[in-house]
C-alpha cells in the first residue's frame, strides 16, 4: 500500500493481500486516488509510469516501449504532464511521420481472459491540439488494443480508435473487420453507448450528424478515463458483450459502446485468450503526410476482475444496461 504513494508501478503479485479492502473511500489527493483505485479487490495490474526504469528498453517480450517504423523509441517519461504520481508515459508523434510514428507501450494484463471470464481495463489519457487539428491520411491514430502475446492485428484483438480522425473513441475488432456499431430506424450509430438510444445517457452518435452534445469528442490538453468491461463468451458465439465507457476528467462515466452478444473470433491459429494491452498512436495507412507534431500521454494503467472506480469520483457508477437490439457488424 505504501508503494503506491510514492511509486506506482505495476504490481501484481501484491493484490492477494489487498484482496480484503473495502471500496476506495474518498480519496483527497490524485496520488492517493490512484492507490485506492490500485488497492481494490480485483485488480491484477496497476501502472503509474512514476519510476524512471519503467522507461528502460525492454528486452522481447517484456513489458515496456517499443519501437517507432525506424526503430526509435518515442516513448518518454514526461515529468509536467501527468494524472497522478511523479510521471506520465508520453509519445511524441513527429511532423509528417508514417503510419507507426512513435511505437507503442506494450503490457501483460497480469492474467490470460479466455472463453466465459471478464476483465476491466483502465487508463487515463491525454491529446495535444495538434492530434486534433485535421485528417492526415490514414485511418485514424488507434488508443489502445486488447490483444494475445504480441498478435495486435487478429481476431482475438479489441482495439479503440480515432477512426478517420473523427475525434472521438470508436472500436472494432479482427484487424478492422467488425466495427461496433449500430443501426436503429435507419440510422447507423457509430457508437451507441446508451440503450435504448438515443434517449439514454450514453453517448449515441449518428453518422454524419456528429455533434458535441451526441459524440465523446476527445479534449485537447485534458485527461480522459477510458474505462473497459470485456465479458469474453465463447469464441465464435454472438455472447461477448464489450462495454466501454469514457470520464471527463472530474466527470463520471459515460457509456460510448455498448456491444452486447457480440461475437469474438478466435481461429487461424486458436489463441488462449486475450493476456495483453498495447497503447499506440498507431495511424493505419498513413503515409507521411503533413501532419505537425503531437503529442499522446497516457497514465494510471489499471486491470481489474472487478469494477474500478471513477478516478477522483469515486466507485463505479457504470451500470450494465439492458441489451441492445438491432447490433450489426460493419
Ligand atoms: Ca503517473
Amino acid at each position: 500500500m505504501l508503494r503506491f504513494a510514492t511509486a506506482s508501478k505495476w504490481i501484481v503479485a501484491i493484490v492477494g493481500l489487498m484482496a480484503q479492502s473495502a471500496a476506495p473511500a474518498a480519496a483527497q489527493t490524485a496520488d492517493q486516488d490512484f492507490a485506492a483505485r490500485c488497492a481494490a479487490p480485483g485488480v491484477i495490474v496497476c501502472r503509474g509510469w512514476d519510476d524512471s526504469d519503467e522507461f528502460v528498453r525492454p528486452v522481447y517480450p517484456g513489458d515496456g516501449l517499443y519501437p517507432d517504423g525506424s526503430g526509435t523509441i518515442r516513448g518518454t517519461r514526461d515529468t509536467s504532464v501527468r494524472a497522478s504520481g511523479s510521471s506520465a508515459l508520453k509519445f511524441t508523434i513527429p511532423s509528417v511521420s508514417g503510419q507507426n510514428s512513435a511505437g507503442q507501450w506494450v503490457q501483460r494484463l497480469g492474467a490470460t481472459f479466455g472463453e466465459n471470464t471478464t476483465f476491466y481495463v483502465q487508463f487515463r489519457y491525454r491529446v495535444s491540439p495538434a492530434m486534433l487539428s485535421g485528417r492526415f491520411g490514414g485511418n485514424g491514430w488507434k488508443v489502445a488494443i486488447f490483444h494475445y502475446a504480441f498478435n495486435s492485428c487478429s481476431d482475438l484483438e479489441i482495439t479503440t480508435q480515432n477512426t478517420y480522425y473523427r475525434g472521438f473513441p470508436q472500436m472494432y475488432t479482427n484487424c478492422g473487420a467488425f466495427n461496433m456499431e449500430k443501426t436503429v430506424g435507419g440510422t447507423l450509430y457509430v457508437q451507441q453507448g446508451a440503450d435504448p438510444i438515443p434517449n439514454g445517457g450514453g453517448w449515441n452518435c449518428p453518422y454524419g450528424n456528429f455533434s458535441t452534445t451526441r459524440c465523446s469528442f476527445f479534449q485537447a490538453d485534458r485527461w480522459h478515463t477510458l474505462y473497459y468491461r470485456v465479458d469474453v463468451g465463447t469464441w465464435g458465439s454472438p455472447n461477448s458483450n464489450i462495454q466501454a465507457w469514457i470520464a471527463y476528467d472530474g466527470q463520471p462515466y459515460q457509456q460510448f459502446i455498448n456491444a452486447k452478444n457480440f461475437t469474438i473470433y478466435n481461429s487461424a491459429p486458436v489463441f488462449p485468450g486475450f493476456d495483453h494491452i498495447s497503447l499506440l498512436p498507431y495511424d493505419t495507412n498513413k503515409t507521411s503526410a503533413s501532419n505537425p507534431e503531437g503529442y499522446v500521454w497516457y497514465d494510471e494503467l489499471i486491470v481489474s476482475r472487478q469494477p474500478i472506480a471513477v478516478p477522483g469520483i469515486g466507485p463505479s457508477d457504470a451500470t450494465a444496461p439492458a441489451s441492445p437490439s438491432g447490433l450489426v457488424i460493419r
